[in-house]
Parts: structure tokens; sequence; C-alpha cells
């Protein structure tokens, strides 16, 4: 894909992922291509344009995308799924409306193309837990869950009714060293690596034996461009593609801490999270993404871990 002259808009910029995406866009399309927003400002971006804007003012949204004559649009604003279980109704609000603001200026040919992140979070208790494939039993227990479910129908809609160009991925958790999470159930993942190298010892929210499935945020970024970049005849699911990086518990991951830091501990004290996780699938099949635009993950839990230690190190004072 020619990426000259191609502005992008990420919404929610400042959150885990988008503080990765607009580093690996700005590397593409050149920083000055690359608005980021968010309701605040973000100083570790210095180098991108910079607008306030919160997704649900949907005039706010036009005003930018014609002020930068925007082609793409990255949407990330959201509630996650342990935030979303504390304000329900307002995360519904926010996970659909924002969803819709945008699919909207793109069904009014405002902009080309739209990518919005589904997750893992659409199935539920009644879904087979051990490699949920692309199509299979679909009832969520979280509002974040139901939310994304229901975008996914609508984005396949705005895409057969309307030709809009909407892509997305149903990422499992990610776990990356230049963002903090921000509300979700597979936190726990990224905080574990702090305490570990602050304190060696972590009390965990989630039981020692709940596996979920996980991504390394470079493997997750990576799937999200490719996904985007590939041409509009592979991508056959306008739904959200399964997409799978690796499966551990908090026990697993915690022995494979243990190898570089032998003193770490880490003691376990579920809390509400705990059953969001158990509705969550153990891990996932991800032959559609494979076979339609040659997905494949990089991280193992091995690499992973060294590579959150090692980047981690010098940033984490004791
Ligand atoms: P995050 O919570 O870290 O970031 C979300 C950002 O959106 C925040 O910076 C927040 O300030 C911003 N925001 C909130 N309300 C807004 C509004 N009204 N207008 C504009 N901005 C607003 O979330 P994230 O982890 O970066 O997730 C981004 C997307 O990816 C979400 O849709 C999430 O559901 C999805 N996702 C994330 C994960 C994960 O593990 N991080 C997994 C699956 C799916
Ligand atoms: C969460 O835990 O809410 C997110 C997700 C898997 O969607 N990380």
């Amino acid at each position: 894909m020619d990426t000259t002259n191609q502005k992008v808009l990420i919404i929610g910029a400042a959150g885990q992922i988008g503080i990765e995406l607009a580093l690996s866009l700005s590397a593409m399309y050149g920083s000055q291509n690359i608005i980021i927003s968010d309701l605040k400002p973000i100083p570790s971006l210095p180098e991108n344009p910079f607008e306030k804007l919160d997704i649900l003012d949907k005039n706010a949204l036009f005003d930018i995308i014609k002020k930068h004559q925007i082609k793409q649009v990255y949407l990330l604003a959201a509630l996650l799924s342990a935030t979303g279980e504390q304000n329900p109704a307002f995360a519904w609000k926010l996970n659909m409306d924002g969803l819709f603001n945008v699919l909207d200026l793109a069904k009014e040919k405002h902009i080309n193309k739209v990518y919005w992140p589904s997750s893992i979070a659409v199935f539920g208790p009644t879904t087979p837990r051990i490699n949920t494939p692309q199509h299979t039993i679909m009832e969520p227990s979280t509002v974040y869950g139901i939310s994304k479910q229901a975008g996914e129908g609508w984005c396949n809609w705005y895409f057969n009714k309307h030709g809009v160009d909407v892509r997305s991925l149903r990422y499992p958790g990610l776990i990356g060293w230049k963002s903090a999470p921000g509300g979700g159930t597979t936190d726990y993942a990224v905080h574990i690596f702090y305490e570990a190298l602050k304190n060696s010892k972590y009390e965990c929210f989630l039981s020692e034996n709940t596996t979920l499935p996980m991504m390394h945020m470079e493997d997750a970024i990576r799937a999200t461009l490719e996904l985007m970049h590939a041409p509009a005849e592979k991508i056959k699911t306008r739904t959200s593609y399964n997409l799978s990086g690796l499966s551990f518990s908090p026990k697993e991951i915690a022995a494979e801490i243990k190898k570089h830091i032998p003193d770490f501990q880490i003691t376990y004290k579920p809390d509400f999270r705990q059953p969001i996780a158990d509705s969550w699938p153990a891990s996932i099949e991800d032959s559609t993404a494979r076979t339609e635009w040659g997905w494949k993950e990089h991280y193992d839990l091995n690499l992973l871990v060294e590579n959150m230690l090692k980047n981690l190190t010098n940033l984490v004072s004791k």
C-alpha cells in the first residue's frame, strides 16, 4: 500500500495499544501524518500532531477529519473488561456510540478505511475453551464482551450494506513494556513484571491455573499493520479475526520469571476479575487469519519474558 500523503487518525492514542501503534505507524508514514487524539495530552509522543477529542462528540471528530484530511482511522477508545463491569451503562455508550460515529463517517465517504479492535471477550462460558474456533458459540458474560460482539456485527453490516472497509482483530491479552495497560482482566501479565523487578514479589488477582490467551505487543501491532495493509480482497472476514499468540497461567509465567529472578515469589488473591477470566477461552484457533492474510506470531513465553525483563530493567527502579 502507498503510504505517501496518507493521513491517519488514532483515537485513544494515549492508551496501552495507542502509544505503540503511533510509534509504528509514524515509522511507516512519518510522524506528521499520524494524528494522535485522546481525552488527555500524550507527552511521550511529542512529534505527532495532537488533537484533544472525546469520541462521543461526532462533530468534533468530523472537524478533525476535515482539518487534517484524514484517510484512515484506528479507533482504540473503549472501556475494557474490568472497568466496564464497574460502569456498565457508560461502557456500553462509549464502546458502541464511539464505533457508530466512526463507521457513519466512513459510510459517508469522509474516510476510506477503519481499524477497530475486538477481543477474546466476545466468547463466554458456553464457548469451547480450548482452541476456540473462529465460528462458535458466543454468549459473552461481560458488558465489554457484549459490546465487542455487537460491534463485530455492526462492522460486518457496514461492510455488507455500505462497502465500509473496516477491519478487526480479536486481540488476546496484550503484554508490552512501552505503555501501561488500562482496566483489563489480563493486566496482571504486565503488572507482574514491574513488581518482580521492583519488589521480587507479586500478588495476583487471578488464581494460579487461570490459563488465558496472550500476545506480545510487538506481535499485536505487527498483526494490526499486516491486516490493515493487506489487499481488500484477502480480507474475507468482516466481523473480526481470531488471533493467537501464546497461552499461559499465572503459575507458568511466574515460573518463567523465576528463571531470571530466582527469589521472585507469587501469591494469589482472586477478585472480581476471576469470573471474567473463567468465562474466556484458554487458547485460540486462528487458522482463518493465517490462511486469509498470512498471520504468524513470533513470541513464545520464553522470548516474551526475556524481552519484557530486558526492556523494563532500566525503566523500573527498585
Ligand atoms: P486503554 O484503556 O489503555 O486505552 C484507551 C484510551 O482511550 C485511553 O487513553 C483513554 O484515555 C482513551 N479514551 C477513553 N475514553 C475516550 C473518549 N471518550 N474519547 C477519546 N478517547 C478516550 O486501552 P487499550 O488496551 O489501548 O485498548 C485499545 C482497544 O483495544 C480497546 O478497544 C480494547 O477493547 C481493545 N483491546 C485491548 C486489549 C489489551 O490487552 N490491551 C485486548 C483486546 C482488545
Ligand atoms: C481485557 O482484559 O479486558 C483486555 C481484553 C482481553 O480484551 N485485555
